[in-house]
């Protein structure tokens, strides 16, 4: 079959929409992390800014896998984006003007380095930070060491990027925004602080450099996007008569929300969706805590109940109330919404997307990562909790849960995907040494309440699947 370029374009279909703006764009955005959400959420909302702003073209820069340019170069960067309701809409998005790798070195400092430039933004996950438990650069982390000690062939996002920072500085020319859309909370505020300490140990200059001239904002990015498979590949085909080596799906829902503090030219982000504010921390706390909090929740109940889907595990009704309760009794109550946004409903639009029945969210895809996640995602509703004299037996039952899938990973023999797999393997049917490990519970794996009430749902875990929804396990703590 054909496959996807810009010359082929013309034999789409005429239903499929497709871009229509002159793809010699220059790249007014260098992305770290072009992986399957960012061409499912950010890349899309730049491909409608195209029509009329040719500024915004993306460069993206893939640090750990070729695989990502391997398929999207041949393909002029051209991708198929399907987004899945009971009626699957595909588009073609031409945002992407290249990727680069790693082996183009030089070419990603220049890009960095360009005076078409204007903003580099990243989804590279909560591990690409190289982040303590206590969200400062981690000075120990290999990564970091390696590019302290040769900061001209980093291997780190942070190493890549202060390397593009200090050649725009040799060349004198202006700032950057430095856009985080990963799932950390402040996720600006600490990507700017791990950046000032990289920067202020290879050179003070540059530190202050950065610090006068470039911007941080924190984001809220919000899309539920399934893994691509091979059955989306033939639906694309089908639809559009065009091979796409890597299309991408998501759910219809998309939400952007931007701390409005920029340096210097900004993209008009609104015009394509997104809500440019000052409260993102509100947005943030929301989101990361309610719907990743209880997605991480459903996943290793879930995983551990046999289940394979989000949407297969919210059809037990017993882990769907359970999870409901979860974030209205247990999370709710430590999130300030911000002005407008109703957490009731918001409860109820994620449990609904949850549900969607169009969409098979792999809970074995959420489970990934586990002790980077979850620090973000419940470990900071749990000490707010704590500080409030609130119980937390329901809060400590995904932690515990999460416990029990690595005992059951170890034992089936299988990999673990997740930096620290090595560590907590070797752990496996040990929870308090799991609890011991500072790196992810820090003050928490002393807090001999918290540790008490992860203990007690382990073994209850492995008794009844007890994750029961009783006002014994809400006031158990
Ligand atoms: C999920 C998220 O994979 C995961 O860990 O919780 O990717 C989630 O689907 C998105 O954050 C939704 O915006």
């Amino acid at each position: 079959m054909t496959r996807l370029s810009h010359a082929t374009l013309a034999n789409l279909p005429e239903t499929i929409d497709r871009p229509r703006h002159d793809r010699s764009m220059p790249s007014g955005v260098v992305h770290f992390g072009p992986g399957a959400f960012h061409r499912a959420h950010q890349a899309p909302m730049f491909d409608a800014l195209l029509a009329d702003d040719a500024r915004w073209g993306i460069t993206g820069v893939s640090l750990n896998s070729r695989d990502v340019a391997a398929a999207l170069n041949p393909q002029d960067g051209l991708y198929t984006l399907a987004l899945l309701d009971a009626q699957p809409d595909f588009r073609i998005v031409g945002s992407i003007a290249r990727v680069l790798t790693t082996q183009e070195a030089d070419a990603i400092v220049a890009a960095v380095a360009s005076p078409d430039t204007h903003l580099v933004s990243a989804t590279v996950t909560e591990k690409g930070y190289c982040l303590t438990a206590g969200g400062d650069l981690d000075a120990a982390h290999p990564a970091i060491l390696h590019d302290l000690a040769a900061p001209r062939v980093p291997r780190s996002f942070i190493g890549w990027l202060v390397a593009g920072l200090a050649e725009r500085r040799r060349r004198a020319l202006g700032g950057l925004t430095i856009l985080s859309c990963d799932n950390l909370a402040d996720n600006g505020r600490k990507l700017g602080a791990a950046v000032a300490t990289f920067a202020g140990e290879r050179d003070a200059g540059l530190r202050d450099w950065i610090a006068d001239r470039c911007r941080f904002p924190c984001s809220m990015v919000d899309s539920i996007t399934p893994a691509t498979d091979d059955a989306l590949r033939a639906r694309v085909e089908a639809a559009t008569g065009l091979a796409d080596a890597w299309p991408v799906q998501r759910e219809r829902f998309t939400q952007w929300v931007i701390e409005d503090d920029f340096a210097g030219e900004r993209p008009e982000l609104e015009r394509a969706g997104a809500i440019l504010s000052t409260d993102v921390r509100g947005y943030e706390a929301a989101k990361l805590r309610l719907l990743n909090g209880a997605h991480s929740a459903l996943a290793y109940l879930g995983l551990v109940l046999g289940y394979a889907s989000v949407a297969e595990a919210m059809r037990d009704a017993r882990l769907a109330a359970f999870v409901e309760r979860l974030m209205r009794d247990d999370i709710a109550p430590t999130v300030t919404p911000p002005a407008g946004l109703d957490i009731g409903r918001y409860i109820g639009a994620i449990l609904a997307r949850f549900a969607n029945p169009a969409i098979v969210h792999r809970l074995s895809q959420i489970a990934w990562d586990g002790s980077q996640k979850l620090p973000h995602r419940l470990l900071g509703t749990i000490r707010d909790a704590r500080a409030a004299d609130r119980p937390i037996a329901r809060l400590a039952v995904p932690i515990a849960a999460w416990m029990r899938f690595i005992d059951r990973t170890a034992a089936a023999g299988e990999p673990l995907v997740d930096p620290l797999a090595d560590m907590l393997l070797a752990r496996a049917g040990d929870p308090r040494a799991i609890l011991d490990l500072d790196s992810i519970f820090a003050d928490l794996g002393r807090d001999e309440g918290f540790c008490a009430a992860v203990l007690n749902a382990y073994t209850r875990l492995a008794q009844s699947h007890a994750f029961d929804t009783d006002e014994r396990a809400g006031s158990a703590a």
